[in-house]
């Protein structure tokens, strides 16, 4: 059942053990979301696997305890938080649990007992009206947590709308910190590892050409979502990178496009949706940034992500500057 925001208190008040459960390398919006919602309506903070560097960044900073994979049946409900695809959510999520989100997909809709779900920068800028609408106040660590996951899923301000610099501007005042502090949680140096595997992911890239559009794919072994990011500020169109996971038989890829695509329509969540599902998974994400878990050989999956971007992206319709991209 779909509420609004302000319907949520009375909705969450039937039930005393409460987990807020993140996607698998949960994010700061993901962390900081689960955070400000058990600081205001009591629960703990869950994740699936493993928690992102930025994740444990920010939950270090605002002092949150995060569990690693807790036992559900310890809880009466779960809210699934920053999660659209139940993959990312381990796969078995216990029946009904209840959703607030702001992608784009309806994979975990049919089962939530209630959800909160819409377009949104971020589940930070859902939670701050989820918040403001039930009368619940954040402290500081809670505005700051916000704020963060704002700042990390539109890269900071980039893909902002009206409402983000409203809801971040309102963060600042409640919370009483400067924006460099929130900056700080953030800025984190980025390891070895995760630079070598840009790098390799870079000297691997296949590229395809398709009119004037550049399909790049690869293969590391971890940072797909980095990897393919810098794929598209190296100059890709939309870029693919796949690794493996688990015993190496579960393929996780991550797409990132450049906003040209974004223009005329290209929804990597739909199309990462389609090929994980014809390869015993599935996917799902924004428009521009996407992640799909699958089972298969990574070089034939990546070739079947190539394909359909390819076939997505009209030939000869582009305007041959590339200005603007970014
Ligand atoms: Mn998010």
């Amino acid at each position: 059942m779909r509420i609004c925001e302000q319907q949520y208190s009375d909705h969450i008040r039937p039930f005393s053990r409460i987990l807020y459960l993140c996607h698998r390398n949960a994010d700061p919006d993901a962390i900081g979301s689960s955070f400000a919602l058990s600081q205001a309506f009591g629960g703990a903070i869950g994740v699936v696997d493993d928690i992102s560097r930025l994740g444990a960044s920010l939950a270090e900073a605002v002092g949150a305890h995060v569990l690693l994979n807790p036992q559900f049946e310890d809880y009466d409900l779960v809210v699934v938080v920053d999660t659209s695809v139940e993959l990312q959510a381990g796969g078995n999520l216990p029946a009904p649990y209840a959703l607030v989100d702001h992608h784009l997909d309806e994979g975990l809709l049919d089962n939530a007992l209630f959800y909160i779900q819409r377009p949104a920068k971020s589940t930070a800028e859902i939670v701050w009206r989820i918040l403001k609408d039930n009368g619940k106040k954040p402290d500081r660590d809670a505005a700051l947590a916000l704020l963060a996951g704002i700042v990390s899923d539109t890269g900071r301000f980039k893909r902002a709308t009206p409402e983000t610099f409203t809801v971040a501007a309102e963060l600042l005042a409640e919370g009483g910190f400067s924006y460099e502090e929130a900056l700080e949680v953030l800025s984190i140096p980025t390891s070895v590892s995760q630079r070598i595997a840009v790098l390799k992911a870079a000297s691997r890239a296949e590229i395809l050409r398709h009119g004037d559009w550049l399909i790049a794919s690869s293969v590391v072994n971890s940072f797909e979502g980095v990897a393919a990011m810098s794929l598209v500020d190296l100059g890709a169109d939309v870029a693919f990178v796949a690794g493996r996971h688990g015993k190496g038989e579960r393929i996780r890829i991550s797409a990132r496009s450049s906003r040209a695509t974004v223009r005329i329509g290209l929804n990597l969540a739909k199309l990462l949706g389609e090929v994980g599902q014809a390869f015993s998974g599935d996917g799902g994400g924004h428009m521009s940034a996407s992640a799909l878990e699958a089972i298969g050989d990574p070089i034939v999956i990546l070739d079947a992500c190539r394909k359909k971007a390819a076939e997505s992206l009209p030939c000869g319709l582009v305007c041959s500057s590339g200005a603007g991209r970014h």
